[in-house]
């Protein structure tokens, strides 16, 4: 389900009117008269996927995007998003006038946008989601039901340089004790809802609260495919940390795992546990792999050591916990 946030936020056609989800707007309507069109869209380029960037690029996302608009030869006008309640920083954001709904889905796909604002000459302001436009995703039939699916730009690159500056800064990072007490390759952390544990290789995951970059991500990501209750994060200091082959099998895990790169490019191996059959994928910053059907249950995954020098990777595994 996308944010309600988005539902009781109050659309600003420059200062004269907002429109607001579900509700008919008698000024706008009257603009679509006068400008002939019976079709409208509020798009913002700003903050995708509700990842929060900093105003300097959100400013220059607007200029690509109002540039779009410019080409298109469609009449448009400014206008600014103002949630309800203050949390939110007000987005500038265009009012396209006779843009068809497809459209406007590419288009706010184009800048990775989770939801856009669309309606025609009449009707009421429909909130539409946006969050599978935008981001080709390979789909791969793996052996005996497995599913894995791959989207190399799912974040772009602005929105995952925040993530991973922010994730890097500010997550409660720790080294735990790996099998036969030799410190694990890697650095953890976990987050999700109040009171969730996840036990794995001797070692206990308490959650800590979610953020709201890390609420983004999960929407976003369920979005694509699945639904979650806790991230578990790792931190690859260098090409020697690591994790080895093994796989998401514990009762109380979901099928579906959504695995989502920041930082440096690393090597993600897969292999079948009985015909040894491997296939590698590079998983570079802002891609996102989904691990699902049978897949956890006949498929080994890892990521292996490299002596290439790379610099730090994080990656955040979405997952379902049945308490
Ligand atoms: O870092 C990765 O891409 C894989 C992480 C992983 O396999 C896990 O958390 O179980």
């Amino acid at each position: 389900m996308l944010n309600t946030a988005y539902a009781t936020t109050a659309y600003w056609v420059e200062d004269r009117f907002p429109i607001r989800c579900g509700e008919r707007s008698p000024p706008l309507d009257a603009l679509l008269a006068v400008s002939g069109h019976d079709t409208w869209a509020y798009v913002t380029a700003c903050n995708p996927l509700s990842i929060a960037l900093p105003d300097a690029a959100n400013a220059e996302r607007m200029t690509r995007l109002e540039a779009r608009v410019v080409a298109s030869g469609l009449p448009y006008l400014h206008g600014q998003g103002r949630g309800a309640d203050g949390t939110w920083p007000p987005e500038p954001s265009l009012l396209v006038i006779g843009i068809s709904q497809q459209d406007a889905v590419a288009l706010a796909g184009a800048f990775r946008q989770a939801a856009i604002l669309v309606g025609s000459r009449g009707g009421a302001a429909r909130l539409v989601d946006c969050r599978s436009a935008g981001s080709p995703i390979e789909t791969i039939h793996l052996a005996d039901g497995g599913l894995l699916l791959h989207a190399p730009g799912f974040l772009p690159a602005d929105a995952a340089d925040q993530a991973f500056h922010e994730l890097r800064d500010q997550a409660s990072w720790e080294q735990r004790p790996a099998l036969f007490g030799h410190p694990q390759p890697r650095l953890t952390a976990a987050h999700g809802d109040a009171g969730l544990t996840y036990r794995y290789s001797n070692t206990l995951h308490r959650a800590s609260p979610w953020t709201a970059t890390l609420l983004a991500l999960k929407a976003a990501i369920e979005g694509v495919m699945g639904r979650y209750n806790f991230c578990l994060l790792n931190r690859y200091r260098s090409g020697a940390d690591s994790m080895g082959l093994h796989a998401d099998d514990e009762p109380e895990m979901g099928d579906t795992i959504g695995s989502l790169s920041l930082g440096a490019t690393r090597t993600f191996r897969i292999r079948h546990n009985a015909t040894k059959d491997t296939r590698a994928f590079a998983v570079e910053h802002g891609s996102l792999i989904v691990m699902a059907g049978t897949m956890q249950r006949f498929w080994k995954h890892e990521i292996p050591k490299t002596s290439r020098p790379v610099g730090e990777r994080i990656n955040l595994t979405f997952r379902e916990i049945r308490p």
